[in-house]
Order: structure tokens, then C-alpha cells, then sequence
């Protein structure tokens, strides 16, 4: 009795849980309303079942229950009938969960031939976006050429890739209701893009090149996200779609740097660097590098130390010794993140490997953050 109560309670809350749960879907902003359909389906189907198997139980609880001289249960090891109805039945539902989802998967991967192409290269722990240029090809990519200062392994003798559009930044701008044909690559681990109202989602698997389509078509400001556990720095994994008019897109895409021009090195005065002084070229740089996934420089907490006041701080390390961080020692720490780590955070940093240069950039921009009182350590500037 208890039993038939405690599921009939289950049915009931799941069933009101359900309409009034807050955890909806957001609104749709792509073409994919069919995914919002096969998921329909999908709760539907599992729902009725789910609803009608416990009541069966209850019902089946309170009818055979034990009475005292009552009847006793008959054995019927096989009941043809009753076998046949159960597998019909199954068999529909498993279909109607099933084949809907491969029609749409179907389209999903087959994107219109005047799509436009966004490359996305997943890395732990950041999105990096590449762009055909003029030419309307992407050159050819590499394992070997990956460096600090070509982290899409670019072709640096392919002049296909020259003209290639390599986004500085986790932020990527897409026009309005354009098809985009995204190609995804993995620098290291299984990583996952996730546009949550474009209902789309792709696995990016190391060693190979995944593909799907789709249509914004909301203007609107979305947060890709990674979608697999991909290491400490997982949560961090955020970048942003933009979507606008065709006007502001090309806009934007003028203010993005070619593959030709990024091999450009910036000196370090600035004078010949595509940004000015050193301290924003620098800041271009920690969009590029990633580095803004986990420093922030507002003072707000972040995986790593935050920039804000940072530079001639007295800082504590993991062993309980101080350093004063200085420029000396913040291209230790740049360089090989792991020898010296500062108290209160995790040993998650991955090596970067700039040019002289290049950290000669980064480091000004972490002076330009401004200096701390002397004797404050970082672990203040934490939650
Ligand atoms: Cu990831």
C-alpha cells in the first residue's frame, strides 16, 4: 500500500514538475526549430510510458495484494499474445524516438552550398575563430605549424591562407540569417561548441575535422559555451557570438586581422604594431591568447589572478614564500606557469609560448592595469 502511494505521489509531482518547472528551453534563434520538435517528441513518448508503467504498478500493487484467503497467483510462463502487443508497442516507440532525430541529424550535416564557412578551433581552455578571407577559401592547416604565434597551424607558404581571417578574441560575429557551415578542429582534448539557442551543438573530436550548419536568426548577443568536461578550466570556456545585420558584419570583419598580418610581429615600442603602444597591443594579445578566459581586470575573480593592481604586488606562493611580481617575474610565470604557483589557485595555467616581443607586450599591459599597495597580496583580490 505505502509502495502504490509513495509511486503514485512520483507520477503526480514529475507530471506538475514538469509544466511549472522554471528550466525551459531558451528562445530559438537559428533554423533548428526541429530540434525543439524531436525533443518534444522525445519527452512526450518517454513521458506517457513513464506514466503509464507506474500506474500499471500501482494499479497492479492494489489489485493482486495479499488477502487472506484470497486467491493465489496463477504461473503462466509464456503468453504469446500478450508478448506480441508488448513488442509492437515498444517497437512504434522506439521508432518515433529514433527516426525523427536521424531526419533532422540528416539535414544538420548536409549545409546549403551557399554557406557561408567559420572555422572554430577548441583548446583548453578557448575558442578561436578562423574566417575565409577575399579569396573565400581556407587555406591549409597543419599539426606541425602549430605555434604561440599561429595557433591554427596555418600553412605559412600556402597563399590560400594568407587572406584567411584569423578573429583576435573569444568573440565572433556572424550576419543575420545567412547560413554558416562550421568546421570544428580540436587543439588537444574532446571539447564540445554550444550555442544553446541556436540548438546546436557539435563534439570536437582531436585529429579530425566535425562539421554542421545552421541559420541565425536573431540579432542578438549568445554565449558559446563547451559542452564536454574538458579539464579544470572547463567552465571557463566561454566565447560570444554576435549576430547582425550584414552592414555591421562586414564592418567588424574589416577590424579583424588576416593570417598575413598577424606574422607581422608588433614591436615591442608599438611603433609598427597593428595597435599602438605596447600596452594595447598587449591587450589584443591576452584577447587572442585566451589569456581574458581566466584574468580578469576589473578585480573580479577569475581562475587565475586578476590583472587589476597586480604588477609590483607582493604575492604568496603555493609554498608559502613571497615574490615580488615584477616584469621578471611575470614572464616566469607566462612562460612556465607551473614552477611557481601563487597561493589560492589551482595549478591549471597551460604554457604560452610567446615571442620576446610578444610577452614584452602582454607585460606592459599587466603594468598599464595598475600597481598594487605594497604588501597586499593576491589571495585579497579573491572571493
Ligand atoms: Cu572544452
Amino acid at each position: 500500500m505505502a509502495i502504490a502511494a509513495a509511486l503514485l505521489l512520483l507520477v503526480v509531482v514529475t507530471v506538475v514538475f514538469h509544466w511549472f518547472s522554471p528550466w525551459w528551453l531558451t528562445p530559438l534563434a537559428s533554423n533548428w526549430g526541429q530540434m525543439d520538435f524531436t525533443l518534444a517528441i522525445t519527452v512526450f513518448i518517454t513521458g506517457v510510458f513513464f506514466v503509464v508503467i507506474n500506474l500499471f504498478v500501482v494499479y497492479t500493487l492494489l489489485r493482486f495484494r495479499h488477502r487472506k484467503g484470497g486467491p493465489r497467483a496463477a504461473y503462466e510462463p509464456e503468453n504469446k499474445k500478450l508478448e506480441r502487443w508488448l513488442i509492437g508497442v515498444t517497437t512504434v516507440g522506439i521508432v518515433a524516438l529514433l527516426a525523427p532525430g536521424l531526419v533532422v541529424y540528416a539535414d544538420y550535416v548536409r549545409p546549403p552550398h551557399d554557406a557561408m564557412v567559420l572555422e572554430v578551433v577548441g583548446q583548453q581552455w578557448q575558442w578561436r575563430y578562423r574566417l575565409p578571407g577575399a579569396s573565400g577559401k581556407l587555406g591549409a592547416s597543419d599539426a606541425r605549424f602549430v605555434s604561440g604565434a599561429n595557433p591554427f597551424g596555418l600553412d605559412p607558404d600556402d597563399p590560400a591562407a594568407q587572406d584567411n581571417i584569423v578573429v583576435a578574441g573569444n568573440e565572433v560575429h556572424l550576419p543575420l540569417n545567412k547560413p554558416v557551415k562550421m568546421l570544428l578542429r580540436s587543439h588537444d582534448v574532446l571539447h564540445d561548441f554550444f550555442v544553446p539557442q541556436f540548438r546546436a551543438r557539435m563534439n570536437i573530436v582531436p585529429g579530425q575535422v566535425s562539421s554542421f550548419w545552421f541559420t541565425p536568426t536573431e540579432p542578438g548577443r549568445y554565449e558559446a559555451m563547451c559542452a564536454q568536461l574538458c579539464g579544470v578550466g572547463h567552465p571557463n570556456m566561454r566565447g560570444t557570438v554576435i549576430v547582425e545585420d550584414e552592414a555591421s558584419f562586414q564592418a567588424w570583419l574589416k577590424t579583424q586581422p588576416t593570417f598575413a598580418q598577424t606574422r607581422v610581429p608588433a614591436a615591442p615600442d608599438g611603433s609598427a604594431g597593428p595597435a599602438g603602444s605596447p600596452a594595447a597591443v598587449g591587450k589584443t594579445l591576452a584577447q587572442a591568447r585566451g589569456c581574458v578566459a581566466c584574468h580578469t581586470v576589473d578585480g573580479s575573480p577569475g581562475a587565475g589572478p586578476t590583472w587589476k593592481g597586480l604588477y609590483g604586488k607582493t604575492e604568496t606562493l603555493a609554498d608559502g614564500s613571497t615574490a615580488l611580481a615584477d616584469e621578471g617575474f611575470l614572464k616566469e610565470e607566462i612562460r612556465n606557469p607551473q614552477a611557481r604557483v601563487i597561493k589560492g589557485f589551482a595549478p591549471i595555467m597551460p604554457k604560452v609560448d610567446l615571442p620576446a616581443d610578444e610577452l614584452d607586450a602582454l607585460v606592459a599591459y599587466i603594468k598599464s592595469q595598475g600597481a598594487g599597495a605594497p604588501g597586499t597580496t593576491v589571495e585579497k583580490a579573491q572571493r
